[in-house]
C-alpha cells in the first residue's frame, strides 16, 4: 500500500495538472486546499489516528511548507526531554549548570522582541480591523491588510520555507483541559525551540485531541522562514528572516500565521497571537473577554479571599504584582496567572476567570529576590531563559541580580562579552547591558510557591475587580475608583504608559495603550468598546468595580514616590475594602479617592509624601483631558462610543471645576 506521504503527492500532483489545465492559481490559503506538494515522512504520530480537519491543516501546511519530516507531539515528558537534548546538541540551548534543567538560548540580535509594526489582521473591510482614523493620521490601534494582500504574502514566503527541517505539530490547549472556559489550538512549526517553549506555556498532546473529537480549533502556523542548506549560517544557531517577518491573523477563519521571527510573542501562537487577538474576536462572538489582565486571589486576615485582574501593558510590573508578597501583616496573594485572562459571567452572573497559560513568560531585567522573590523561586528548574547572561559557574545573571551575584563573578553577557561588567561601553560609547531588557525567562506556573489552588479550576475563579493601571511619572495619583461601569469603560480606554523594551518602541514616550491591549486587539477597538459596554445593560450581571493604580509616581527629583513591589498589598487592601463596601472613599473630579486615614500606612519603612502622591493637579488633567480627547478623535474616530465620549466631557466638566 502507498505511503500517506505518496498518497498526498499522487494527489497534489493530480491537482497540479487540473489547475494548470484549468488555469487556477496554484496556491490557495491554509485551511484550504493547497496544492503544492512534496513527500514528507511522519516520523513521530500518525496522522491516520487523527480527526480528518487536523489532519487536513497538517497535510496541506507540509504540502504548503515542504519539510523532510513531520513530528506530531504527544505531549509526553521523554518527548520532551529528546527534543531539549537535541536543541542542546544543535547550540541552540545550553544548560545552566546550577541549576535542575534550566537552559539559556540567546537568538540572533535581530530577533529580540514582539514586531509591532509587521503585526497584522486580515479581515474583508479594514474597519472590522480597526476604527477609520482622521485623515491624515496613521492609525496606531491594530493594522489591516486585505485578504488579497495576505494570500500574496503568505504565497511570497510560505512555499518551502521549512526545506529540509522538521515540522513539529502542536496541539495544545489554552485553559485547563476540557475546561468548558478553554479552547484548542495546533500550531505547526519548524522549531523545536518553539515546542519546548510551548510545553511550559500551554497543555500539549495528552488529552487534547480527544477533547478536541471533531470541534473546531485555532490554526497556527508558523516558520522561522529559513529552509535548509541556509545561505549564511545562523547567528547563534538562531535561524530567522527579520526582512520578512510577518505576524499575520485570520479572525474570520481563526487562523494565525506567521514568519521570520522564533521569538516567544511572535512565534508561541497560544500566546499572544491565539490567547488575546484571536481569542478577543471568539470572546466577542460568544459574549466573554479576552483579556491583557493578571489574576491574583488576596485573602485578608480575616480569611476572606477575593480575586482581581489587573490590565497593565507589557513591563509594567504584572509579574510581580501577581507574586507579591503582602507587607502589610495578616495577608496572603496568591497568583491565578500573570499576563492574560479569559472572563466569563456564569450563569448566576458572577464575573469568572482563567488563566489561559500554564506557564510565566516573564521579563528577566528587574527580576530579583527583592522584587519577585517567588519569580526567582519559580525559575530554579525546568526553566528556558532567553537572552539573559551567565556566569562562569553556571549561574544565571541580569541586571537587577547584582546584589546577588559574588562581587568576583566572571559574568558573560547575550551579546557574548565575556567578563562582562558594568562601565562597559560599546564603540559608540553606550553602556553595553548584560542581559537584552527584553530577555525573558519561560518557567511553569505551577511550580510558583504561590500558586492558587484554584488555579487550574475548570469553572475559573470569581473576580471582584478590574484594576488599569501604567507608568505614569505625573499626575495621577496612586489609586483612584471608577465612579461607575461606564466611567470605568472610560478608564480603560484612557491607559496611557511609558514605552517599555516588550516590543521595539524606544526611549520613555508615554503611550497610549488603552485597556494594556493596543498590541492585542483583534478586531476594531470601538467595537470593543461596545463589547465592553454591553455588559451593563444585563442587569443579572454582578459587574466588578473599577480601579485605576499608579505605582510609579514620580517628585521633582525624578525619585519614584511610592515604594512599589510588597507595599502595593496596601492599594490592594483598601480595593478589596472597597469591594466589601467599606465607606472609605470620597468623591473627585477623576473617580472616588481613599478618604484621609483609609489607606493602611501602618508600618511603612519610610514615610511616604501622602499629599504629592494623591495629588490631581488641575493644570496636569485639563491636558490629560485634551490629550485623550485627541486621541480619541484622531485614532477612534466615529467609532468612538457616545457612551465615552459622553465620560469624558462629564470628566472634563469636573476637572473645570477643580
Ligand atoms: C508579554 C508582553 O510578553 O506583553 O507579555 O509583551
Ligand atoms: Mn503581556
Amino acid at each position: 500500500m502507498p505511503s500517506l506521504a505518496v498518497n498526498i503527492l499522487r494527489r497534489s500532483t493530480g491537482l497540479i495538472k487540473t489547475a494548470l489545465a484549468n488555469n487556477h492559481r496554484l496556491f490557495k490559503m491554509p485551511g484550504t486546499m493547497c496544492n503544492y506538494a512534496r513527500a514528507f515522512s511522519v516520523v513521530h504520530g500518525n496522522l491516520d489516528n487523527l480527526q480528518p480537519s487536523v489532519r487536513k491543516f497538517i497535510v496541506d501546511s507540509a504540502n504548503l511548507c515542504q519539510p523532510d519530516k513531520v513530528h506530531i507531539l504527544d505531549g509526553s515528558v521523554e518527548e520532551n526531554k529528546k527534543l531539549t537534548k537535541e536543541l542542546v546538541e544543535m547550540g541552540v540551548l545550553r544548560p545552566i549548570r546550577k541549576y535542575e534543567n534550566n537552559y539559556l538560548c540567546l537568538t540572533d540580535p535581530k530577533d529580540v522582541a514582539r514586531v509591532e509594526s509587521k503585526t497584522l489582521i486580515s479581515t474583508p473591510s479594514e474597519r472590522e480591523t480597526r476604527p477609520i482614523t482622521a485623515p491624515g493620521v496613521k492609525g496606531k490601534l491594530g493594522q489591516w491588510f486585505s485578504p488579497k494582500d495576505l494570500e500574496n504574502a503568505v504565497q511570497e514566503r510560505f512555499p518551502g520555507c521549512m526545506k529540509g527541517r522538521t515540522m513539529y505539530v502542536i496541539p495544545f490547549s489554552m485553559g485547563p483541559v476540557g475546561s468548558p472556559l478553554s479552547k484548542i489550538g495546533i500550531e505547526i512549526t519548524d522549531s523545536s525551540y518553539v515546542a519546548v517553549n510551548m510545553y511550559i506555556m500551554t497543555r500539549v498532546g495528552g488529552k487534547v485531541l480527544d477533547v478536541l473529537g471533531d470541534g473546531e480549533f485555532v490554526k497556527c502556523l508558523h516558520s522561522v522562514g529559513q529552509p535548509l542548506p541556509m545561505e549564511k549560517p545562523a547567528v547563534n544557531n538562531w535561524p530567522c528572516n527579520p526582512e520578512k517577518t510577518m505576524i499575520a491573523h485570520r479572525p474570520a477563519s481563526r487562523e494565525i500565521i506567521s514568519f521570520g521571527s522564533g521569538y516567544g510573542g511572535n512565534s508561541l501562537l497560544g500566546k499572544k497571537c491565539f490567547a488575546l487577538r484571536i481569542a478577543s474576536c471568539i470572546a466577542r462572538d460568544e459574549g466573554w473577554l479576552a483579556e491583557h489582565m493578571l489574576i491574583l486571589g488576596i485573602t485578608n486576615p480575616q480569611g476572606v479571599k477575593r480575586y482581581v485582574c489587573a490590565a497593565f501593558p507589557s513591563a509594567c510590573g504584572k509579574t510581580n504584582l501577581a507574586m507579591m508578597n503582602p507587607t502589610i501583616p495578616g495577608y496572603k496573594v496568591e497568583c491565578v496567572g500573570d499576563d492574560i485572562a479569559w472572563l466569563k459571567f456564569d450563569k448566576n452572573g458572577v464575573l469568572r476567570a482563567i488563566n489561559p497559560e500554564s506557564g510565566f513568560f516573564g521579563v528577566a531585567p528587574g527580576t530579583s529576590n527583592k522584587t519577585n522573590p517567588m519569580a526567582m523561586a519559580t525559575i530554579k528548574k525546568n526553566t528556558i531563559f532567553t537572552n539573559i547572561a551567565v556566569t562562569d559557574d553556571g549561574d544565571i545573571f541580569w541586571e537587577g541580580l547584582e546584589d546577588q551575584t559574588p562581587k568576583d563573578a566572571k559574568i558573560t553577557s547575550w551579546l557574548h562579552h565575556e567578563n562582562w561588567h558594568k562601565d562597559m561601553k560599546n564603540a559608540e560609547g553606550k553602556p553595553i547591558a548584560a542581559a537584552h531588557p527584553n530577555s525573558r525567562f519561560c518557567t511553569p506556573a505551577k511550580q510558583c510557591p504561590i500558586i492558587d489552588p484554584q488555579w487550574e479550576s475548570s469553572e475559573g475563579v470569581p473576580i471582584s475587580a478590574f484594576i488599569f493601571g501604567g507608568r505614569r511619572p505625573q499626575g495621577v495619583p496612586l489609586v483612584y475608583e471608577a465612579l461607575d461601569w461606564k466611567h470605568g469603560v472610560y478608564i480603560g480606554a484612557s491607559v496611557r504608559s511609558e514605552a517599555t523594551a516588550a516590543a521595539e518602541h524606544a526611549g520613555k514616550e508615554v503611550m497610549h495603550d488603552p485597556f494594556a491591549m493596543r498590541p492585542f486587539f483583534g478586531y476594531n477597538f470601538g467595537d470593543y468598546l461596545k463589547h465592553w459596554l454591553s455588559f451593563e445593560k444585563k442587569k443579572e450581571l454582578k459587574l466588578p468595580k473599577v480601579f485605576h493604580v499608579n505605582w510609579f509616581r514620580k517628585d521633582k527629583n525624578n525619585k519614584f514616590l511610592w515604594p512599589g513591589f510588597g507595599e502595593n498589598s496596601r492599594v490592594l487592601d483598601w480595593i478589596i475594602r472597597r469591594c466589601e463596601g467599606e465607606d472609605i472613599a470620597e468623591k473627585s473630579a477623576i473617580g472616588y479617592l481613599p478618604k484621609k486615614g483609609s489607606l493602611n500606612l501602618d508600618g511603612l519603612e519610610s514615610e511616604v509624601n501622602y499629599k504629592e502622591l494623591f495629588d490631581t493637579p488641575k493644570d496636569f488633567w485639563e491636558k490629560e483631558v485634551q490629550e485623550i480627547r485627541n486621541y480619541f478623535n484622531e485614532q477612534v474616530n466615529e467609532d468612538l462610543p457616545k457612551e465615552v465620549a459622553d465620560e469624558l466631557a462629564s470628566l472634563e466638566q469636573r476637572v473645570s471645576k477643580m
